[in-house]
């Protein structure tokens, strides 16, 4: 089939041609019906269909109908271009499936098969009946107050997503933004940074496991381009994923089981160190602790007077402390005897713990032919260039066009955090951190402090609650002291059996924003008796999504073009020498008059919320203080303001009073730049402290929780074996047979999952705008489908378009259609994106596809103990349904 007969398959749409208008609720106007003189006008905005909202859009609005999109062309990140992501934003706006008025439900049972009777009701009584409840709470005990968000509460974005809760006072915060995508702790262990970022202007070698360099990032903005003229310039991208993705096929596809990555891993680091043998030595001396002596305990030898951590100076043959001044040669080799204990650098223990892993071993587990991981490690050990130079805006660098970068694909597995742990093992081996050509940090984001000379970054985003029995907080923070995020699977367990968790008290209401666990988390039954049991929960929500089956009150939000709201720019993941040291801020106000619905700003709704429970100046305190506004110059605390207005004063405070909204009206951005030498971190963050190739601060926080739950006389809530959970408390990347990578008969194949272009996460209520759907339906079929290698999907007697059900070594099982293809790996079925919404409110396209998440677990004995996320993968086997 041309395109041609395609295009003719997809039915007109009535608004993009152009010849109706929508008049929301009234429904369509033929244009020409439009009275003689009407109003037409192009509004600045900025586009919020990404989890990075870095985009200048700009909308038409005729006669106070926005019936047209287009990029802006003054916008720098941009530069007039615009996604199908971005165009789509027209149907969330006149999607008619929106929640319209506040409501309250009539029918006290709940459940996702239950309807709650919604009828509408004023903003008075919606005030009213959230504020009385939440009063009483934070009167008594605000503990009992939960607060679930995710990615669709633009936590990026809005200020008092995040500060309301602590102005409320309860720590019980849980996201599903977060469990499925743990991939900040090897970032912040090696660069201080929440993501590492590829300088793809000059990398010349990538190899890329399990992140989806091109579907995921933004195609209008710095990084499509950065990737689009990476490979043009002839990068090589060597993509090991288990299917092949669009940019795979611009490079080279190594298709590898799911979840055995480390095997590979540690086969690249052994050819390294005993095949090759070449590696950077200066900036494992001077960058990493390499050269820290451990003992037989493994910890760092220290100095008995300041308790700092001791290396061996070979030179002047003594111990030293590792910032002494007088040091001339860091040793990595030998073996030393200090104060009667046998001591190693950390380099040796590093080198002895990849010994027996050989390519061979690896090929074994990880299906990549040992021969093929010996040539990849050869040439990313040749493309890094180990001392080559390069001055950048008059500064001296090393160059190192080379690197490692991983995603949730390779990292949100059972060993993925030692994983990627072990990828910036290997990067910082080869000098590729925070110089040109390699990984990089987000410049002016990192606040670190240095402990043992170690760059150490905290590394809870949201609250974090030290040990204590009984816990404080349903977050489990006590219990995973290493954990980004807060452990949702065993939170929402905990509300259905506080006690089994070490909890005093019951959760009361809940405040449910832009986050469901029905959709984006697992263990669903789970998640419904315990939303069923929590006595009283509300929302603000821009549709009738699968939490809102739980709520007792909705109040309805604005779509995303219309809102008021300033948002940070600043490229992550990957950048290009358009974007690198892009920063400043965008600014929005809603391109209609008036919001088409009886609807509030969700900022709007906490002012309110806090004003009537008494706490409005500790909610504009923290304004103040996370805009960082200086003094005198942001809100008033004691005053109540609309929104708005608070944007306002932010903007005049940051960028002058004549650059108030009324600038961003007209411009959108306000920009910044960061000095090019600042984008590369190698004389900032990782210049003053050292990165961990050996990770005591993983093998010591777990011994702290042991001997915490020693004392107390108790074990990790749900854990049957202790002995799994202390053996991921490593300081030494080590393989393990996990649950995953153990084969079984029965369960032969293995799930995957990745992102899929036409949807960024549901921002926007992008599940049932009918455009990101119809392309989809029409254009991506195969994200719909369950995927399977053609040649086993014959072996098994299976073939495209049949039904199939997928059965998980958890329990679960999902139905759906078969797609056979080349491109996935034979032993893998492949599920796109998230599919098959629940609610029966949404639109039916939404509907549509296999529910993935059913297959996984997130019961202690399947998650990663040092972080608490849920691996995205799991044994299967496959039935014809
Ligand atoms: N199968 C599968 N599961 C996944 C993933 C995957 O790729 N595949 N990704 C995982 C990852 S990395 C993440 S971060 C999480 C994200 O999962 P979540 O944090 O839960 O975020 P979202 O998917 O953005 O949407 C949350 C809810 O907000 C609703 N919503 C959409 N727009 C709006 C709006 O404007 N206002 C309001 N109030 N609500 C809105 C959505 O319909 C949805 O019900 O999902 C995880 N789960
Ligand atoms: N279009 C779009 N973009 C998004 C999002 C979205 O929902 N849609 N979500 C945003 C969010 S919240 C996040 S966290 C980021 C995530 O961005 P990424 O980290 O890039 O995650 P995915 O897009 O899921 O890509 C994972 C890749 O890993 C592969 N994979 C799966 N299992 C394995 C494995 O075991 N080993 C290896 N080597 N590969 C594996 C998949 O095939 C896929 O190519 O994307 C962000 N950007
Ligand atoms: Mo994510």
């Amino acid at each position: 089939m041309n395109k041609e007969e395609g295009m003719q398959k997809v039915p007109k749409n009535p608004i993009t041609s152009g010849r109706f208008v929508s008049t929301g609720k009234k429904g369509l106007k033929a244009r020409d019906t439009l009275e003689p003189g009407a109003e037409e006008k192009w509004v600045k905005q900025y586009c919020s269909s990404c989890i990075w909202a870095n985009c200048g859009s700009e909308v038409k609005v005729v006669d106070g109908v926005a019936v047209d999109m287009r990029g802006d062309l003054d916008h720098p990140v941009n530069k007039g271009t615009q996604c199908p992501r971005g165009a789509a934003q027209l149907m969330s706006l006149y999607n008619p499936y929106r929640i319209k008025a506040p409501m309250k439900r009539t029918n006290p049972k709940k459940g996702l098969d239950q309807d709650p009777g919604w009828v509408e009701i004023s903003w008075e009584e919606a005030f009213d009946t959230v504020a009385k409840r939440l009063k009483a709470i934070r009167d008594t005990d605000p503990r009992k107050l939960l607060y679930h968000i995710g990615f669709a509460s633009n936590p990026h974005e809005s200020v008092f997503v995040k500060t309301f809760i602590r102005a409320f006072g309860t720590p019980n915060i849980l996201l599903t933004s977060g469990p499925f995508c743990d991939i900040h702790y090897a970032p912040k262990s090696f660069h201080g940074s929440y993501v590492d970022r590829i300088d793809l202007e000059h990398c010349n070698y990538l190899v890329n496991f399990g992140r989806n360099i091109g579907g995921r990032v933004m195609y209008a903005s710095g990084p499509g381009r950065a990737i689009a003229d990476a490979l043009e310039r002839g990068m090589k991208l060597v993509d090991v994923d288990p299917r092949c993705s669009p940019e795979a096929s611009k490079g080279e596809w190594v298709p590898i089981k799911p979840g055995t990555d480390m095997a590979m891993g540690l086969a690249m680091m052994h050819v390294i160190l005993y095949e090759i043998g070449r590696y950077d030595v200066e900036s494992l001396k001077t960058r990493t602790n390499a050269p820290y002596l451990i003992n037989e305990q493994g910890d760092y030898q220290r100095d008995p007077e300041t308790g700092e951590p001791l290396i061996w100076d070979s030179e002047s043959n003594q111990v030293k402390v590792h910032d002494d001044e007088t040091i001339k040669d860091f040793a990595l080799e030998g073996e030393y005897i200090i104060d009667g204990n046998q001591v190693v650098p950390a380099f040796v223990k590093l080198k002895d713990s990849v010994s027996s892993y050989t390519p061979e071993w690896a090929e074994e587990r990880c299906g990549v032919a040992a021969e093929t991981i010996r040539r990849i490690s050869k040439e990313l050990v040749e493309e890094s260039r180990i001392g080559a130079t390069i001055e950048i805006d008059g500064y001296k660098f090393p160059y190192r066009p080379a690197a490692i970068s991983v995603g949730r694909g390779s990292m949100n597995q059972p060993q993925g955090r030692s994983f990627s742990v072990l990828v910036d093992i290997i990067n910082s081996l080869l000098g590729c951190i925070g110089v040109p050509g390699s990984i990089l940090i987000a410049p002016g984001k990192v606040e670190f402090s240095v402990v043992d000379g170690m760059l150490t970054v905290p590394l809870a985003e949201i609250g974090f609650d030290p040990f204590t029995i009984p816990q404080n907080s349903y977050t489990q923070f006590a219990f995973y002291p290493l954990a980004t995020f807060p452990y949702v699977g065993a939170g929402y367990r905990a509300i259905l059996d506080p006690k089994k968790y070490f909890l005093d008290y019951d959760i009361e209401a809940l405040f449910v924003y832009g986050g469901n666990v029905f959709q984006n988390y697992t263990d669903i039954e789970v998640m419904e008796a315990a939303y069923a049991k929590i006595p009283f929960t509300f929302t603000v929500g821009y549709h009738f999504d699968e939490p809102t089956y739980f709520c007792d009150i909705l109040f309805p939000e604005p779509s995303h073009l219309e809102r008021y709201q300033v948002r940070e720019v600043g490229e992550t993941q990957a950048i290009g020498r358009d974007s690198i040291d892009i920063r400043g801020h965008n600014y929005k106000a809603p391109v209609l008059d008036r919001p088409l619905y009886n609807t509030k700003q969700i900022d709007d709704v906490f002012i309110e919320l806090a004003d009537r429970c008494g706490f409005l100046p500790q909610l504009n305190g923290s304004f103040n203080g996370f805009c960082g506004l200086p003094e005198g110059k942001g809100v008033i605390p004691t005053r109540k303001y609309a929104y708005s207005e608070m944007c306002d004063i932010r903007l005049k405070a940051l960028f002058g009073d004549d650059r108030g909204a009324d600038y961003g009206r007209k411009h959108t951005f306000y920009e910044q730049r960061v000095p090019l030498r600042e984008c590369y971190d190698y004389h900032n963050t990782i210049g003053k402290a050292r990165v961990p190739i050996y990770d005591w601060r993983r093998l010591n926080a777990g011994r702290q929780l042991r001997a915490s739950l020693e004392k107390a006389g108790v074990t990790l809530p749900g854990c049957d074996d202790m002995d799994k959970v202390w053996e991921q408390y490593m300081a030494l990347p080590t393989w393990r047979d996990d649950f995953l990578v153990t084969p079984s008969k029965e369960f032969d194949m293995t799930v995957a999952n990745w992102k899929i272009s036409p949807r960024n996460l549901g921002l926007g209520g992008q599940d049932e705008n009918v455009w990101l759907r119809e392309i989809i339906e029409q254009w991506e079929f195969d994200d719909l489908c369950i995927q399977m290698n053609t040649a086993t999907a014959k072996a098994k007697g299976l073939k495209a378009g049949d039904r199939i059900v997928v059965e998980s070594q958890h329990g679960g099982k999902v139905e759906g259609v078969l797609k056979t293809t080349e491109l996935i790996h034979p032993d893998v079925v492949g599920f796109p994106a998230q599919a098959g919404r629940r609610s029966n409110l949404m639109h039916p396209m939404s509907r549509r596809g296999p529910t993935y998440n059913q297959l996984l677990s997130s019961k202690e004995a399947h998650i990663l103990a040092d972080s608490s996320a849920i691996p995205i993968s799991a044994r299967v086997k496959v039935l014809k349904a």
